[in-house]
């Protein structure tokens, strides 16, 4: 295969490991867990691997030797950069412990491993993908891992290639189905341990053990590029409005760590329109009256940043879309062959009529998307969604009817954007590069370490890469019973923004200041080689996080 210049300078850097990782470990054992809520119900459908304690590895002074463990590996859900390298350190971590260990890799997901669809993963393999970015080394998927016959079909092919232990690279719907496979291959005596690697470039797989998903600070550092040329080209001709949706399914810490970086002049969070109770119209008044003032001051420019998952957090919409999963998933044989029209007719008379009103209320491919199409795990595909169509919409009818607009001759030509599938797949940045090495290659000292149902976890991250904290956490620990698809489900907490962090804080005492001024930060590229003031810069959102503590 053909390499730019770039893939081949990158392809020598060797990823920083924390020194706890670079010798012989031990392994010290915190105290039992409980899951963050739903303690009893947790425990109960989680008999074996509930309360294990909390591991961390510090440097040990005598080797160990170790034996060959064959190990398979599955990437799941979206890509994120530095997948990788996460298998590259598992790949590099088991040959440490024994040089005849073997790596496997189920193809395009979890449906790689109950179709029993595999490669090996040799030397030669991993070397073309070190430090690069995607998931093509083995390709991912969206099956969900939930059913038992699933199980014990990835069983037969574990036993068949001696796979003792299984690494999940994925988000909190794939590590809480990871965990749910370790406490069945425990309660069987299946002898696989299984054990979970925290993805997603969302940034919402996060608590007070795991710091940030992998993809998050490579992601965002990607579109914060992107918004800080479009601020530039927007400060330049002063004519257009860009409204810029970012990825993130549910969460808004895309958008807020690209405001954070970026300073554009409106950035709107999810959590925040949720808690203070906004509908539409509130949202729509709250961007037009900063386009009218700017207007006024002869600024008829500048930029909006909306999170992906906006639409199911506005109160009203949020209802409809609850009732929506609770009639399709409780009626899920009935409406399986329904064509469009009677699905959309079964929906219009199973829907109470607040519920209906809401929808009504949005323009029809806007109420299509929301009725007809979900993800495997039942979800609205939110990235479908063009909710920077529909604000953009409602604010220029807004500011055309306003007085002070038209005095200022006031001008609106917005533009839009969607950055998401830009930056999934990106060379992963040094930071995400050494934490997904270093998440790997630890995932295989848990491996060693004979325990189960864990996840990987790297702390200290602000800190150089040498100092990080290397263990594991129990998965149970991160669950608590939520309601999905008309039924109650242990699940990993996803993590939303919070309105108390100092990352949000920061952005709330500053945003009025770059709504009215023009303050644009401009981020500019990736660096992958030069000053480690440049380079190896974390998120300024795990920078705040970690001032808070
Ligand atoms: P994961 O949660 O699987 O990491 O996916 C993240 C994400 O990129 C979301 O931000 C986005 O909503 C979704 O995947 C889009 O997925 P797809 O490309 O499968 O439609």
């Amino acid at each position: 295969m053909k390499k730019s210049a770039l893939q081949k300078a990158r392809a020598s850097y060797q990823p920083k490991l924390p020194i706890a990782l670079q010798g012989p470990v031990k392994v010290v054992e915190g105290r039992p867990t409980e899951s963050v809520a739903d303690q009893a119900a947790i425990k109960a459908l989680f008999p074996n691997t509930y309360g294990l304690p909390e591991i961390r590895f510090e440097k040990n002074a005598t080797p160990t030797p170790g034996k060959p463990i064959n190990v398979g590996v599955i990437l799941s859900g979206g890509q994120a950069p530095g997948g990788h390298n996460v298998i590259c350190g598992i790949f590099d971590g088991i040959k440490k412990i024994h040089r005849d260990s073997r790596l496997f890799g189920f193809l395009m997901g979890p449906s790689g491993l109950v179709e029993h669809k595999y490669i090996e993963l040799t030397a030669p393999i991993i070397d073309e993908y070190r430090n690069t970015g995607g998931f093509d080394i083995i390709g991912s998927g969206r099956t969900k891992l939930e059913k038992v016959d699933q199980f014990n079909k990835g069983l037969e092919i574990l036993k068949e290639l001696g796979i003792s232990a299984l690494v999940i690279i994925g988000g909190d719907d794939s590590n809480t189905n990871a965990a749910v496979l370790a406490e069945y291959y425990k309660a069987n005596n299946a002898g696989v341990q299984v054990i979970g690697c925290p993805k997603t470039i969302d940034g919402d797989l996060k608590n007070g053990l795991i710091e940030t998903s992998f993809g998050f600070d490579t992601a965002t550092k990607v579109y914060s590029e992107v918004i800080g040329n479009i601020q530039r080209d927007c400060n330049s001709a002063k004519k257009y409005w860009h409204f810029i949706k970012l990825m993130g399914r549910s969460a808004s810490h895309i958008a807020l760590e690209c405001a954070l970086q970026c300073q554009p002049n409106i950035c709107l969070i999810s959590e925040e329109i949720q808690e203070r109770d906004m509908n539409l119209d509130d949202i729509v008044r709250y961007i037009g009256d900063i386009v009218i003032s700017r207007a006024a001051e002869g600024n008829n420019f500048g930029t909006v940043l909306i999170p992906e998952g906006l639409i199911e957090f506005i109160p009203e919409f949020k209802r409809l879309i609850g009732q929506l999963n609770e009639v399709l998933g409780a009626n899920k044989d009935k409406v399986a062959g329904m064509d469009e029209a009677a699905l959309t007719q079964f929906i219009f008379d199973n829907l109470d009529q607040q519920n209906l009103a809401a929808l009504k209320k949005l323009p029809a491919n806007v109420a299509k998307q929301l009725m007809l199409d979900r993800d495997p795990h039942g979800n609205v595909q939110v990235s479908l969604i063009e909710t920077e169509k529909l604000l953009s919409g409602l604010v220029a009818d807004y500011v055309a009817n306003n007085a002070d607009f038209a005095a200022a001759k006031g001008k609106f030509s917005p533009l839009h954007h969607f950055f998401g599938y830009e930056g999934r797949c990106a060379d992963p940045s040094n930071f995400d590069a050494d934490y997904c090495y270093s998440l790997g290659y630890n995932a295989a000292a848990l491996i060693n370490a004979g325990v189960t149902g864990y996840m990987s976890s790297i702390r200290n991250l602000v800190k150089p890469a040498v100092q990080w904290i290397p263990g594991g956490i129990p998965i149970t620990m991160m669950m608590n019973m939520e309601r999905r698809n008309a039924e109650d489900k242990p699940v990993i907490q996803k993590a939303l923004v919070r309105l108390d962090g100092a990352p949000f804080l920061h952005f709330a005492a500053k945003r009025d200041e770059w709504a009215h001024n023009t303050c644009y930060m401009y981020p500019g590229p990736i660096q992958y080689f030069g000053p480690a003031e440049v380079c190896d810069q974390p998120t300024l959102t795990l920078k705040y996080e970690h001032k808070d503590k």
